[in-house]
């Protein structure tokens, strides 16, 4: 069993490591920017799943210290990639229970020197699940120094209209659950067509996350998805593996 030593021992031995995933914009098709995703690499037992050690961190207070240094890495990293490439944080609903979070934010684009339209954070419904006044005007004042906000794992939630209608998303990402079924489901289908329509009445981006074949990619374009991310343009890989990648972009 994980336990809050083996993290806080983790994190002062740098086991941590900050993977990023391409998102592409499906018109142009090119790079727009990157995911980061939280690898853990433990000495002895090897990689160790976000899923299993990220509540873990949220339960014994960890995240907000681990948080803050996913920030400020990927927004020091990203601050050397083309200027037209934004770097996408997830955020965890912990996050927002903390009142440090928008003044760590500041600090990470302060410290890197990143444009605070190159940083978009990743929400999920459950963030608005703690629907208060405090989440709400801390994603106001997150929106105020600059940063953007897409909407996460969209459609996996509860009553999901009513968040798009209480915050002013910058991008929606639709969950892979949806893409996955499209091929087998006409009703996986219909709801990714739906959600890529809705997007598009309200000025937001869809990006189709989960995308892993051509057949896939064929249909998320047809339903009228904007933007796309998945292990058929790219895996989450180290920032040192992304040279060429970023270098082909300038
Ligand atoms: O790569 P994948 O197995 O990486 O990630 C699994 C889950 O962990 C996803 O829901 C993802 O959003 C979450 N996750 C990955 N990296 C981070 C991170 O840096 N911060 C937070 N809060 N969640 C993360
Ligand atoms: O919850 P969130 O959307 O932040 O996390 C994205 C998760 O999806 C990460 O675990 C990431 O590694 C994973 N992921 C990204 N692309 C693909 C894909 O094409 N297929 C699968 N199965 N997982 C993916
Ligand atoms: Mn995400
Ligand atoms: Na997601």
């Amino acid at each position: 069993r994980l336990l809050e030593a083996d993290l806080r021992k983790a994190m002062a031995n740098g086991e941590f490591e900050l993977h990023y995933q391409p998102q592409i914009n499906l018109k142009a098709n090119e790079i727009t920017g990157f995911e980061t995703l939280l690898r853990w690499h433990h000495p002895e037992r090897g990689p160790i799943p976000p899923s299993e050690f990220i509540p873990v961190a949220e339960d014994t207070g960890l995240l907000s210290t681990l948080g803050e240094w996913i920030l400020e890495q990927a927004c020091r990293e990203a601050a050397g990639w083309p200027r037209n490439i934004h770097v996408a944080v997830n955020l965890s609903p912990v996050q927002f229970r903390s009142r440090g979070l928008v003044q760590s934010v500041s600090r990470a684009l302060a410290v890197s020197g990143l444009a605070p339209e190159r940083l978009e954070l990743e929400i999920t419904e459950s963030v608005l699940l703690q629907d208060n006044e405090a989440t709400l005007s801390m994603l106001h004042q997150l929106r105020r120094l600059g940063v953007r906000i897409a909407m996460d794992d969209f459609g996996t939630g509860y009553s999901s209209l009513s968040y798009l209608r209480s915050f002013p998303f910058d991008k929606i990402k639709i969950d892979q659950s949806f893409v996955r079924e499209m091929s087998q489901r006409a009703d996986c289908a219909a709801i990714v067509q739906s959600v890529a329509s809705l997007g598009a009445n309200l000025g937001m981006p869809t990006v189709a996350e989960g995308i892993e074949t051509e057949d896939q990619l064929r249909r998320i374009e047809a339903a009228g998805c904007t933007d796309a991310q998945g292990y058929y343009f790219g895996r989450p890989r180290p920032a040192r593996d992304l040279v060429h990648t970023l270098a082909a972009l300038r």
